[in-house]
C-alpha cells in the first residue's frame, strides 16, 4: 500500500515557524471540516474504524504519534511527527492513532461534515465492505 503524503512548507524566520494550508491547493479536496485531538492519554489507541465515504489529511502539529492504516489488503504503520507534513487517509481505510507522546497535538482536515453513519466500527464489516477477504491478523 502506498502512503500519500503532502509537504506544506515552512514559512521559518527568525521568530520560528508557520505553515498555511489553503483550500484546493495544498491537499486534493474541499475541506468542509477541521477537527484536532489533544490531552490523548497514555496507552490510548483512538480510531479503530473505517469510513464509507470520508476522506482526510493527518497532520501531527506538535509531538508524535504512530498511525495504522489497513485497506482490507495490506497494512502500513507509520510515525506522524513533522507539522510540515499531512498523510492522506482515502475513505474506505481502515485506521487506528496510538503511541502518543504527551503534549500530541494531531490536526484532522476532513472532506465531509461529522456524519456518525459514515463510520464503519465493526473490523469483519470493513472487509466485507471493501471485498476483502477475512484479514489473517486480528485487529490491533
Ligand atoms: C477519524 C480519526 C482520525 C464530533 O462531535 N465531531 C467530530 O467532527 C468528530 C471527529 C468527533 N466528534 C465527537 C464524537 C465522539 O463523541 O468526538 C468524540 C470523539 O470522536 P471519536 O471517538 O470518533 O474519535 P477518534 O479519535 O476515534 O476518531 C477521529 C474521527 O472521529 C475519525 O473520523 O478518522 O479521528
Amino acid at each position: 500500500m502506498k502512503i500519500e503524503k503532502f509537504f506544506f512548507e515552512p514559512h521559518g524566520d527568525y521568530r520560528g515557524q508557520l505553515v498555511a494550508i489553503e483550500n484546493e491547493k495544498s491537499i486534493p479536496f474541499d475541506i468542509k471540516r477541521v477537527y484536532y485531538m489533544y490531552d490523548t492519554k497514555g496507552g490510548i489507541s483512538r480510531g479503530h474504524h473505517a469510513h464509507r465515504n470520508l476522506k482526510q489529511v493527518l497532520v501531527c502539529v506538535a509531538g508524535s504519534c504512530r498511525l495504522l492504516l489497513d485497506d482490507g489488503k495490506e497494512r502500513e504503520d507509520i510515525v506522524l511527527n513533522r507539522p510540515f507534513e499531512g498523510v492522506y487517509v482515502d475513505n474506505c481505510m481502515w485506521r487506528i492513532m496510538y503511541d502518543f507522546t504527551p503534549g500530541t497535538v494531531l490536526l484532522v482536515l476532513a472532506s465531509e461534515l461529522y456524519e456518525p453513519e459514515d463510520y464503519i466500527y465493526d473490523y469483519a464489516e470493513f472487509l466485507k465492505y471493501v471485498g476483502a477477504e477475512p484479514h489473517p491478523e486480528a485487529e490491533v
